[in-house]
């Protein structure tokens, strides 16, 4: 696991929440339910790029091409994302999948592991705008020790190797942390792998 802080200056994240503004504007969030209760999550979803992670009551957790509710592709991943990946990952393909997560007030995600993916080789990387999450990181196993971290705007967070299957998720958000967003809120965009590498 490494962590970047502050990789985005203030420019930077200006720029990043405006290519994802726009990525809103064409593709835009949602209220994704949970695998079989229904229930909705607490935070609001879109993705970009060739697959998008989803989940609905039906079908449960996945990835697809489309907007669930638009049933349009998903816009491209953001050129400057692109970059990124290519300096810290370590990996050489591009992401296929830019997964944006919309935190409001309350909302939150569990303790859980990213493993909807066929390829755990590649990392996640994960970019935090706007307020202040606290993230709660373990290992492995759901028991065991966790580690919380402050994930600020402009915050990158590379998840490789042994920590790529580790328990983690935001308890809670800080408002009033950061005014890069006028509505306050945070934006989380994790770049992920999801096909085994063809070779
Ligand atoms: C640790 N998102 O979308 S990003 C998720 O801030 C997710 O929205 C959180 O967990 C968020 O799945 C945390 C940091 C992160 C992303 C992927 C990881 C941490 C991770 C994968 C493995 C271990
Ligand atoms: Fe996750």
């Amino acid at each position: 696991m490494q962590h970047y802080p502050q990789r985005l200056d203030r420019a930077g994240q200006g720029a990043l929440l405006g290519a994802i503004r726009q990525i809103v504007a064409e593709a835009p969030l949602y209220t994704p339910t949970m695998p079989r209760s229904g229930n909705p999550m607490s935070v609001l979803m879109t993705n970009a790029g060739p697959l998008g992670w989803v989940t609905d009551k039906e079908r449960g957790y996945r990835y697809q091409a489309t907007h669930p509710e638009t049933g349009e592709p998903w816009p491209a991943i953001p050129p400057m994302l692109i970059a990124l990946w290519a300096e810290l990952s370590g990996y050489l393909p591009p992401p296929q999948a830019c997964l944006i997560n919309y935190y409001r007030g309350a909302s939150k995600m569990g303790l859980h592991q990213d493993k909807d993916e066929e390829d755990f080789s590649a990392p996640v990387l994960s970019v935090s705008l706007g307020d202040t999450g606290i993230f709660r990181v373990g290992g492995k196993s759901r028991k065991g020790p966790t580690q919380k971290f402050d994930l600020k705007s402009g915050d990158v967070f590379v998840l490789g190797g042994e920590d790529r299957l580790a328990y983690h998720g935001i308890d809670r958000v800080l408002p009033g942390t950061s005014d890069l967003l006028l509505e306050g809120g945070r934006f989380n965009l994790t770049l992920r792998r999801v096909t085994k590498p063809n070779c």
